[in-house]
C-alpha cells in the first residue's frame, strides 16, 4: 500500500515537474541504462545544451549507484571537456584574439564549499583543479599562471599548447572577421553547466568553459565566478548559467535566482525573473544570448533564456530528455 502510494506521489510530482516544458521534451536515442528500482527521492541531473546529454549519462552513472552529487558533476563535466566535438568546453575549445584557449571552470557543494580557476591554460581538465582548489587550499579562486603551477605542483601534466583542428578552422574564419562581437547561440553551443541531486538529498554543481571564443586575452567570463555562473545552497537548491558572461556578472545571476527559491519562488519563476533583470540591464540585447537553469532540493527544475535557442539534459530515474527552454523573446 505505502509503495503504491508512494508511486502515485512520485506520478504527481513528475508531472507538474515535467509540465512548463511538456511540449518540447524530446526523446533521447541513447540507451536507457537506469536502474528503475533505486531509491532515487529525485535524484536527478541537469546540464546545459545538447553536450549535456553525454555528460549527464556519466554523472547519472555516479548518481544511479548512489553516488556523490559532487563526485557526479564533477566527473559528468569531464567528458565535455575532452569531447572533440565540442568547441566551447576544454582545450579543444575555440581560442581568443590571440590563438591561445584558456579556461574557466568551477564547482560547488551544497555546504558553501566551493573551488574554481580561470585564464588557466594547458590543463584538460579545469573541472578537476577547481575542485582541487576547493579540497586542497584555504581559496576559492586560482588564475592564470599561478593556476597552472598550482596544477604541476599537484601532478597534473599539462597539455600541448596545439589548437584542435575545429578551433583552428574556426579561429581562422573568425579572425577575417575584425570586428569583437558576441555570438549568439554558437555552433556546437557552450558552456557546459551542471546541477545534481544525489538520492542522498545533497546537491552539488559543476561549470565549465573555454570562454567566448575571440575574446579579448585575459578575459574572464562568468563560468567560474561563484554566485554568476554557478551557485549551490543545500538549504535551497542550485542554478547555472550559459551564454554572455559579462551579462550574467552584472546580476550575479545564479546567485539570485538561488535566492529568489529562497523567497518561494519554484525553479521556473526565478529563472524567469533573473532573465527579466538582465534584459532590463543589457545595453546590447540585439547581441545577448544567455540562459538560466535551476533545480531544487525537492527536485523541481526549471529554465529561461532571452531567446530561442537554449536546451538542456535532464537524466532522472523515468526518463533522458533533452528539453528546450522557454525564452523572454518568443
Ligand atoms: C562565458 N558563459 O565565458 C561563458 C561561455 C560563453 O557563449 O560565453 N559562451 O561567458
Amino acid at each position: 500500500m505505502k509503495s503504491r502510494r508512494e508511486f502515485l506521489q512520485r506520478a504527481l510530482l513528475s508531472s507538474f515537474i515535467i509540465s512548463p516544458f511538456a511540449n518540447q521534451v524530446k526523446a533521447y536515442a541513447g540507451t536507457d541504462k537506469l536502474n528503475r528500482n533505486i531509491n532515487q527521492k529525485g535524484a536527478q541531473v541537469l546540464s546545459t545544451w545538447n553536450h549535456g546529454m553525454a555528460a549527464n549519462d556519466k554523472a547519472w552513472s555516479i548518481l544511479s549507484a548512489n553516488g556523490d552529487a559532487l563526485d557526479a558533476v564533477e566527473e559528468g563535466v569531464k567528458v565535455t571537456e575532452i569531447d572533440k566535438k565540442v568547441l566551447s568546453v576544454g582545450l579543444n575549445g575555440i581560442p581568443d584574439r590571440e590563438g591561445v584557449v584558456t579556461l574557466d571552470a568551477s564547482i560547488m557543494k551544497g555546504d558553501g564549499s566551493c573551488g574554481s580557476v580561470a585564464f588557466v591554460r594547458q590543463v584538460k581538465h579545469p573541472i578537476t583543479l577547481a575542485r582541487m582548489v576547493m579540497e586542497k587550499t584555504p581559496h576559492v579562486m586560482l588564475v592564470g599562471e599561478g593556476a597552472r603551477q598550482f596544477a604541476i605542483q599537484e601532478g597534473m601534466s599539462l597539455e600541448e599548447e596545439v589548437l584542435s583542428a575545429g578551433a583552428e578552422k574556426a579561429y581562422n574564419n573568425g579572425k577575417k572577421n575584425a570586428q569583437y562581437k558576441p555570438i549568439i547561440n554558437v555552433e556546437n553551443h557552450d558552456t557546459i553547466g551542471m546541477i545534481g541531486l544525489d538520492a542522498s538529498g545533497k546537491l552539488a554543481g559543476s561549470c565549465t568553459t573555454s570562454g567566448l571564443g575571440y575574446k579579448m586575452h585575459g578575459r574572464v567570463g562568468d563560468s567560474p565566478i561563484i554566485g554568476a555562473g554557478l551557485f549551490v545552497d543545500e538549504a535551497v537548491g542550485a542554478a547555472t548559467a550559459t551564454g554572455l558572461g559579462e551579462e550574467v556578472i552584472r546580476i550575479c545571476g545564479s546567485f539570485l535566482i538561488v535566492e529568489l527559491m529562497r523567497q518561494g519562488r519554484t525553479p521556473q519563476e526565478a529563472c524567469e525573473e533573473a532573465v527579466k533583470r538582465a534584459v532590463s540591464k543589457c545595453k546590447d540585447l540585439d547581441n545577448t544570448q544567455i540562459g538560466f537553469l535551476a533545480l531544487n532540493k525537492e527536485g523541481e527544475f526549471g529554465a529561461y533564456s532571452i531567446r530561442p535557442g537554449f536546451n538542456f539534459a535532464r537524466h532522472h530515474a523515468s526518463e533522458q530528455s533533452l528539453i528546450d527552454a522557454n525564452s523572454w523573446f518568443k
